[in-house]
């Protein structure tokens, strides 16, 4: 059978499942009035369910938060005392490793291997890294050698917590990418009102028992479920909150940016890629070909980094491609929570007949599905990983970002060629380069338009590496110091002493 056992999963799982529907405000649970089914993406069945926050919920919540850094016991609390409530959450973050793991999965779709490592683990590691940085908040001094006056002066910087800051998740890794926000925002000790995907909500909202358990002071964290359009829209809007970090669809990051305009909100925007990944024919093709089947299919092609153009050089296009087709096939699609699966389901109904039908609008264009049939025959909602040779570079299976498994190949003629069309896109998020010549590898990475290229690997995010695109795919940083700066803001301070 296609679908979970549900009778597998641990007692404390099954009990988060059975919440009543809540938001999580100045340190106390609220009862939702309104709530949203929660869908396990490998049966369709509805499993639990989560509070709707509404317009009202994101205003007391930013209140809340608004309240508790003015209040200071957060945002003036010391360094080494917001790194050790950091560190004791990573701790019980890692006690409950397998809870959240297994909410992932029934929330997702994802693998367990691929919840425990890279979504739960992820997560840990981040929380670690940013309560780590917690301690160092520094300014600058200023040598000041303006000859207006005979006066003596002073000048230095010094770096204070932004505000209240009003984070946005997607829902195609919610936990790894709510502490992306999360750790540096309160390592920075910024206050946080959190709305996580109503897709993907149930890990987040048990993130939000273990802050209330270490102990955060009350308001220092809020977390409201809840539909985009209304509290997203309104948390976006929000007059109340100094800095937006959203991760979504690049359609949304355009409303966000235009929502937090209107009261010059700062911003950090992640968006989509359409990420491109260059074979030449130097590399070692069967690590490569692994690592170019990961880079699409881990997640079922929903990562925001996923290197979704395949561009091959002519020598080695027709047995890199053969080599890619028969991996893809080999992959064991099946539920979450089954111990072989490899590809799980997508998140949703609307996602899976969105891929399938760019897949058929592909074909149609002159497209050639090279991998068979992607349907599969179940209530789940599943697709099977695909390989697709294009030819016309100007299709939509091209441009559009799919965040499904699917992977277009096309041939190259040499470097030039190659940079050409890795860069012939409105993205600018990641891109992969599959060679051992250092000269190939050092020409190509100044020259891809991208946040980051991986040389010779699939994507494995590390906490001290920024994260983010260009162009369509957005601008700031999460992850590494930069994202950390970006919850600080500077003052100058000008001081006459003689
Ligand atoms: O994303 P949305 P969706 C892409 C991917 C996918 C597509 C649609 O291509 O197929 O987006 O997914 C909140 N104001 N990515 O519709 O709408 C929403 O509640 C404020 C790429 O789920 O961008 C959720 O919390 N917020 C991406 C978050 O925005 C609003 C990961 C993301 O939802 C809002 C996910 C509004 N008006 C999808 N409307 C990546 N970069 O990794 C919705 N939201």
């Amino acid at each position: 059978m296609l679908k979970n056992e549900l009778s597998s999963i641990s007692r404390a799982t099954r009990q988060a499942l059975d919440q009543v529907p809540c938001s999580f405000v100045d340190g106390e649970w609220h009862v939702c009035a309104a709530s949203l089914e929660v869908i396990d993406p490998s049966s369709a069945g509805v499993i639990s369910r989560i509070g709707e926050s509404g317009v009202d919920g994101i205003d007391a919540a930013v209140q809340a938060a608004r309240h508790a850094f003015e209040r200071g016991a957060w945002s003036r609390l010391d360094g080494a005392d917001r790194q050790a409530l950091l560190t004791r959450l990573a701790e019980l973050m890692q006690r409950d490793r397998n809870i959240l793991a297994e909410l992932e999965v029934l929330d997702v779709g994802m693998p367990l291997w691929l919840s425990t490592q890279l979504d739960v683990g992820g997560a840990i590691e981040a929380v670690r890294y940013m309560a780590g940085l917690a301690r160092r908040v520094h300014g600058r001094t200023v040598q000041l050698s303006q000859p207006l006056t005979d006066a003596a002066f002073f000048g230095y910087t010094q770096k204070e917590p932004l505000g209240v800051v009003g984070a946005i998740i997607p829902w195609n890794v919610p936990l790894m990418i709510a502490v992306w926000k999360l750790a540096p925002a309160l390592a920075a000790g910024c206050t946080v009102v959190l709305k996580p995907s109503e897709e993907a909500s149930l890990a987040i909202l048990h993130l939000a028992r273990l802050i209330q358990e270490a102990g955060f002071p009350p308001g220092a964290v809020n977390v409201v479920p809840g539909a985009g359009a209304l509290g997203g829209a309104a948390l976006a809007c929000h007059p109340g909150v100094d800095k937006i970090s959203f991760t979504g669809s690049t359609a949304t990051g355009r409303r966000v940016a235009e929502a937090a305009a209107r009261n010059v909100t700062k911003l950090t925007l992640e968006l989509g890629g359409k990420s491109p990944q260059l074979l030449f024919p130097d590399a070692d093709l069967p690590q490569a070909i692994a690592g170019i089947a990961g880079s699409i299919f881990t997640n079922s092609g929903q990562v925001c980094v996923a290197g979704s153009r395949l561009y091959v050089h002519e020598r080695v296009y027709s047995a890199a491609v053969e080599m890619l087709v028969e991996h893809a096939r080999s992959l064991r699609v099946g539920p979450g929570l089954h111990p072989d699966t490899q590809i799980g389901p997508l998140i949703n109904r609307r996602q899976q007949a969105s891929v399938l039908a760019q897949l058929d609008a592909a074909t149609q264009a002159g497209a050639q599905v090279l991998t068979g049939d992607a349907r599969v025959d179940a209530d789940g909602f599943y697709v099977r990983p695909t390989v697709v040779a294009v030819s016309d570079p100007r299709i939509a299976l091209m441009r559009d970002e799919i965040f499904g498994p699917v992977l277009t190949v096309m041939p190259f003629q040499d470097t030039e060629h190659a940079i050409r069309m890795a860069n012939d896109t409105l993205f600018g998020l990641s891109a992969y380069v599959w060679t051992q010549d250092l000269k190939t590898m050092h020409t190509v990475v100044p020259r891809i338009r991208a946040g980051r290229v991986a040389v010779n690997t699939e994507p494995v995010p590390w906490p001290g590496l920024p994260e983010g695109g260009r162009r369509a795919s957005g601008y700031g940083r999460d992850m590494g110091e930069e994202s950390f700066e970006s919850f600080l803001e500077t003052k100058s301070v000008l001081l006459r002493y003689a």
